[in-house]
This record gives structure tokens, C-alpha cells and sequence, in this order.
């Protein structure tokens, strides 16, 4: 452990913060180096650094350094070598307090965050059903979900909870969109085909997609969660759509056979969307486009369905 311990000013140094702010911590909030060697000034262990690491990320982001704190100290030790990435482990220590940061996010993302905290899918579905109806899907997507889910991944990452909050707002966001596009359900012929990748299970992104699409007036067919690049083919062959959005969420779903598939498909669609954080853009076969966000995913889709439908005269 001697070797691995760090002094004040390494510390500071990894985590760009004065060695007052450190001292600060330690004395304010018991964030202090634990490693004590007799005749030398105490130093800082990996576990130290990794409950700082916490404190450094909540503070920037807006968290009173009181409830930051807390959440560095109720932090699991670092994963020791070997650990899977992303394998959830459940926390020693209580997940019912604390606060899931938002960011610069409005009011109403704050409020939704803590009646995530609360688990009070009443007050969640209301919050959610309000901004919809209030500003649509792409302002309540960027401006209420996307803060609030970013805040719910965020804090999951540092403390290994809120499984539970992470879970009942997925259930209220799927319902809250699903609501919106039945609330508008378009005629016309679906030219656009929406589809989560090969066991990818994020669904809420291309959730928010079709309710935008349905908002619009735009038909389009929704395969779901985890779909097997064989049934991807055959839904393509069988439809013959103008666009598909192909989502993944995690590179451990983001087999770029899956598009090759599509642009090898006999009935190739004109436009083959790459969407989600789990795409790599350097190994995305030639062809196919990647989105930045939600906007941009839908006036791309709809642009590709506009030219088919002008050149076949639908
Ligand atoms: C909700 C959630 C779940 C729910 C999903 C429910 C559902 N029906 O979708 C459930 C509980 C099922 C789940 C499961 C898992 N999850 Co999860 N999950 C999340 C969470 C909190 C939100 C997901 C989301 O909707 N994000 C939407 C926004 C917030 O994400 P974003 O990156 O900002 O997205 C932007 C871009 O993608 C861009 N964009 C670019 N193109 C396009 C196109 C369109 C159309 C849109 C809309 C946007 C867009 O704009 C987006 C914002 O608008 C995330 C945290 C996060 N930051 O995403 C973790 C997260 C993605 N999950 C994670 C993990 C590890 C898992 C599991 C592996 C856990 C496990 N051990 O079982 C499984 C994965 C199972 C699988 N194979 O898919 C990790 C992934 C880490 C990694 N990078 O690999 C995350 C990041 C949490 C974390 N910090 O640890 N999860």
C-alpha cells in the first residue's frame, strides 16, 4: 500500500483542486488521508482518492459539499483488478437519502429528481405527463429526462445504487412516452424503422424518438429491446423502410455486423442511422450516418421518408 499512497499535493494534482480544498474536505468532512506511517506526514490511499474523485465530480456539479460528502463516504472501495465493467454491486451502506444531480438543469428537473428519490411514480408520471404536454418531447426529453436519467447513471456510477429509482423511472418515462404517441397515432405508410440492437435493453432514447416522430405526424414501426440482427433483417426485408435507427446504448452491443447486415439487406434501406453512445465512428461501415442527439435523429429520418415519398408519388 506504501507504494500506491499519495501525498496532499499528488492528490490535488489528479484531481485539479487546491491542497486547501483538500484540507477543507478532511477537516469538514472526515475526507482525510488514512494511511499513517509513524514519522511521516499521513498520505492518501487509492480508496481515499477514489471517495475524493466522488467529492471532486459531485461538488462541480452543483451538490452542496455537505451531501456530497455523504455519498463519498457511503462509496464501495475500488473495484480491485478483474472486476466487469458496469457489474452492479450492491452498497453496504443505505441508498433511500442523498439527491441525484441535474446539472444546470431547470426546476422541473429537479423536482422529478427528487420525487425519483422519493419513489413516488405518482408525482413522476405527473411531472413527466406536465412537460410533455407543456413543451413537447424533444424540449422534455433534453431539458427533464435526459438530465435526470444522465443524473441517475451518474450517481449509480459513484455508489452502486438507485437500481430501484433507475427502474421505476424507466417505467414511468416508457409510460409517460407511450401515452404521448398514442395520443397522436399517424396514418400513412410506416417508411421508418426503429430498433434497439442485439441484446440492448436501453430502450428510453428510441422510446422518446417514436413519441417525437408520432408527435409530428410521421408513422414509423417500433421493434424494441434486444433485437437479433436476423429478425432486424427479416423486419427489413418484409417492410422495405426509408430510414432504420439502429440503437445501441453500451459498445457491448454495438457489433457493427449488425449494420453491415442492413446495408448487405436485399431490400437496402436509403439510410441506415448508427444512434446511441455505444457507436464507435471509426468502425462504422461506409454509409451510415451517425446522430448527435435526438433532433437531429428526427430530421434526418424524416427528410430520408419525405424524398422516398416524393420520388414514389405516396
Ligand atoms: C435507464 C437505464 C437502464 C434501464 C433501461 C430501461 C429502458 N427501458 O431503457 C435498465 C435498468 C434496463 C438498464 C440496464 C442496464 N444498464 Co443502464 N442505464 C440507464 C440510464 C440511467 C439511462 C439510460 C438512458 O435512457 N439514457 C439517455 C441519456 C441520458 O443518455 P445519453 O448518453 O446522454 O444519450 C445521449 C446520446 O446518446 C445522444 N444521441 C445520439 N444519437 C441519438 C439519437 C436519438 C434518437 C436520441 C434520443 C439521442 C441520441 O443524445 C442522448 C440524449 O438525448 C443510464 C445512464 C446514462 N447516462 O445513460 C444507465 C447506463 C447506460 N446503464 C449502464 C449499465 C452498466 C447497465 C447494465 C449493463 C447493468 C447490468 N449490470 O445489468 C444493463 C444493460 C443491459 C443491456 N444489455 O442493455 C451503464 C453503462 C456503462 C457503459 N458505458 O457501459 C450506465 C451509463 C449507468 C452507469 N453509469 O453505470 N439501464
Amino acid at each position: 500500500m506504501a507504494d500506491e499512497a499519495l501525498s496532499a499535493g499528488a492528490v490535488a494534482r489528479r484531481l485539479g483542486v487546491a491542497v486547501t480544498t483538500l484540507r477543507t474536505w478532511h477537516q469538514r468532512y472526515g475526507l482525510g488521508p488514512s494511511e499513517h506511517i509513524p514519522g511521516h506526514h499521513r498520505r492518501y490511499t487509492p480508496t481515499d482518492l477514489a471517495r475524493l474523485e466522488i467529492m471532486r465530480r459531485l461538488t462541480a456539479e452543483g451538490v452542496s459539499p455537505a451531501e456530497a460528502a455523504r455519498w463519498a463516504r457511503q462509496a464501495p472501495d475500488p473495484a480491485p483488478t478483474g472486476t466487469v465493467a458496469g457489474s452492479r454491486v450492491l452498497p453496504s451502506g443505505r441508498d433511500g437519502g442523498g439527491t441525484i444531480p441535474v446539472g444546470r438543469a431547470g426546476p422541473a428537473a429537479r423536482g422529478l429528481a427528487r420525487a425519483a428519490m422519493r419513489l413516488d411514480a405518482a408525482a413522476i408520471s405527473e411531472t413527466i405527463a406536465h412537460a410533455l404536454a407543456a413543451g413537447g418531447v424533444v424540449a422534455t426529453w433534453e431539458g427533464l429526462l435526459r438530465p435526470v436519467l444522465a443524473g441517475i447513471g451518474e450517481r449509480h456510477a459513484a455508489t452502486a445504487g438507485l437500481i430501484e429509482v433507475e427502474h421505476l423511472v424507466s417505467r414511468c418515462v416508457s409510460e409517460a412516452l407511450s401515452a404521448a404517441s398514442r395520443a397522436k397515432v399517424p396514418t400513412g405508410p410506416a417508411r421508418i424503422l426503429l430498433s434497439c440492437a442485439d441484446e440492448e435493453q436501453h430502450t428510453l432514447p428510441l422510446e422518446a424518438l417514436a413519441a417525437t416522430l408520432a408527435e409530428a405526424g410521421v408513422s414509423y414501426r417500433m421493434l424494441g429491446a434486444r433485437v437479433p440482427v436476423t429478425a432486424l433483417v427479416e423486419a427489413v426485408n418484409r417492410t422495405g423502410p426509408a430510414a432504420v435507427v439502429l440503437w445501441s446504448h453500451t459498445r457491448a452491443t454495438a457489433d457493427p455486423a449488425q449494420l453491415s447486415a442492413l446495408l448487405a439487406a436485399p431490400r437496402r434501406p436509403l439510410l441506415v442511422l448508427a444512434a446511441g453512445p455505444g457507436w464507435r465512428a471509426d468502425t462504422l461501415p461506409a454509409g451510415v450516418v451517425r446522430p448527435v442527439d435526438l433532433a437531429e435523429a428526427v430530421s434526418l429520418a424524416v427528410a430520408v421518408r419525405d424524398s422516398l415519398e416524393q420520388s414514389t408519388g405516396d
